[in-house]
């Protein structure tokens, strides 16, 4: 049996607008999520898991089971309802109370600033296509960096590259644009090089703790060997995992890159803009990162594709249903007699060790690095108040060994965190989508370890992978 370190945290993962519920309470402002999800009349972000007013019960079942660290992020809107400006003291507080009691329970708290819950007002003016939320992005974290001082761990932004593409190419996040490559590397450029003026003012100005960026980094194969599949997979991959580690660890986009790059736009009619200032920013950031958190769920297998762009996002749980093509990009496939989830996301956990031994070989200077998501949706059978969710054992033994065999091979990992701690509202497929160690019934906001909680609660405790 694979074991992993004594020092290792084994966490929970969390984000404000899934978990939180009360999106109008307590002196909230307002996200574009809140229109957005009324407007499509699918599912609604409240109660959500109710963490607003369960969260002692949350904090409390993680130490019961293990649990020893948890992931948050804090909802700008809470402090800054107008995303700057005037601060919402009860917003400040409510916080200050959730982080008391992670304490009071020994779980290190973990707090993102950043979980695609950009405040509406900026959000109204172009969001992050808009340079003005980079200022306002930084004024709100230095606050929190001021304002929070007991916390040790802060990553900026949550998953930079979903935010882009879910906004601006499939559309399933508003404002709901698809297609457009331009503002998805806007998008991209601007967020990274808020992460570098974040971290370069939370150096400079000597606060304690670590910082770092969480992002979504899932390891793209060919569809077969050969030349026009390889060529597809290296795109894929340009766009959506090197051009972000680029931007972290070098503070410029390289080579190779920026070749991708500019194919892809190409043949979408595309066209970016970086300022060299920028990248003195970025590149003054790149050594500072104290870690990486990686959100890794799947992988693909990229096919050379040449038509239009065809997305059809699985938001119901309809196996099969997933399409994804894109101009000048690829084709990602299922590939034979790999399982997959529900929501036809892969489960291949090399996928996992494989991202893990390329940023130890490719980006030496991580320095560590902390696996901040990672979990199966799953469709979970309640019955009188037992949940035995078999499957999300076996997908986390295999991904949590996949972790451990890359610790045994030099790569500097420290932590896991699980999506989810309990159940939680998802963005695009509501609440049938389930991935908490605790079930929550969501009328009465009850939860209940399943099997996979105890399992997650004794390999925490053994530090052996049953
Ligand atoms: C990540 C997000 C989370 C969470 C998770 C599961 O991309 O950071 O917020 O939602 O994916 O995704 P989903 O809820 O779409 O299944």
């Amino acid at each position: 049996m694979l074991k992993l370190p004594h020092d290792f945290i084994f966490g929970g993962a969390t984000a404000a607008y899934q978990a939180e519920g009360a999106t109008k309470e307590g002196g909230k402002g307002p996200v574009a999520w809140d229109e957005f999800l009324e407007k499509q009349g699918r599912f609604s972000p409240d109660p959500a898991s109710d963490f607003y007013r369960q969260f002692p019960e949350d904090i409390k079942l993680c130490e019961k089971f293990g649990i020893n660290g948890i992931r948050l992020s804090i909802a700008w809107t809470r402090i800054f309802p107008d995303g700057t400006g005037k601060i919402n003291q009860e917003g400040v507080d409510y916080y200050h109370r959730i982080f008391s009691e992670c304490h009071k329970r020994n779980v290190t708290p973990f707090v993102t600033l950043h979980h695609f819950d950009t405040p509406k007002g900026l959000f109204d003016q172009g969001d992050f296509l808009n340079r003005a939320s980079i200022e306002a992005f930084v004024s709100y974290a230095e606050f929190c960096f001021k304002e929070f001082s007991e916390i040790r761990y802060w990553s900026t932004f949550n998953e930079i590259y979903p935010t882009a593409t879910n906004q601006y190419l499939l559309g399933v996040f508003p404002p709901s644009i698809k297609s457009d490559i331009t503002k998805v590397i806007q998008c991209l450029h601007h967020m990274m090089v808020a992460h570098a003026m974040t971290v370069n003012l939370f150096k400079d100005g000597g606060y304690p703790g670590e910082i770092g960026v969480v992002h979504s980094l899932e390891t793209k194969y060919p569809a077969s060997d050969s030349e026009e599949d390889r060529h597809a997979c290296f795109l894929d991959d340009a766009l959506s995992v090197r051009f972000l580690l680029d931007a972290t660890y070098l503070g410029y986009y390289s080579e190779e890159t920026m070749r991708a790059l500019d194919e892809i736009c190409e043949a979408n009619g595309a066209s970016y803009e970086f300022s060299d200032s920028d990248f003195d920013v970025m590149k003054k950031a790149s050594t500072r990162n104290d870690y990486l958190g990686i959100n890794h769920y799947q992988c693909h297998f990229v096919k050379a594709y040449d038509g239009e762009t065809v997305i059809h996002h699985n938001g119901t749980g309809d196996k099969g249903t997933s399409v994804y093509k894109v101009k000048g990009i690829g084709e990602r496939i299922y590939k034979e007699g790999l399982k997959r989830t529900d929501w036809d996301w892969l489960i291949y956990p090399e996928g996992m060790y494989d991202m893990l031994m390329r940023i130890k070989r490719d980006y030496p200077q991580y320095n560590k690095m902390y696996i901040t998501e990672n979990g199966m949706g799953y469709k979970d059978e309640f019955e009188d108040g037992i949940i035995m969710d078999k499957a999300r054992i076996d997908y986390l033994k295999v991904y949590l060994e996949a972790v451990s065999k890359a610790i045994t091979d030099g790569v500097n990992v420290k932590g896991y965190f699980l999506w989810s701690l309990m159940d939680l509202f998802s963005w695009t497929n509501g609440y049938n989508k389930r991935y908490g160690l605790f079930y929550v019934d969501f009328d009465t906001q009850k939860r209940y370890p399943k099997e996979s909680a105890y399992w997650y609660k004794l390999v925490s405790e053994t530090k052996t992978i049953i």
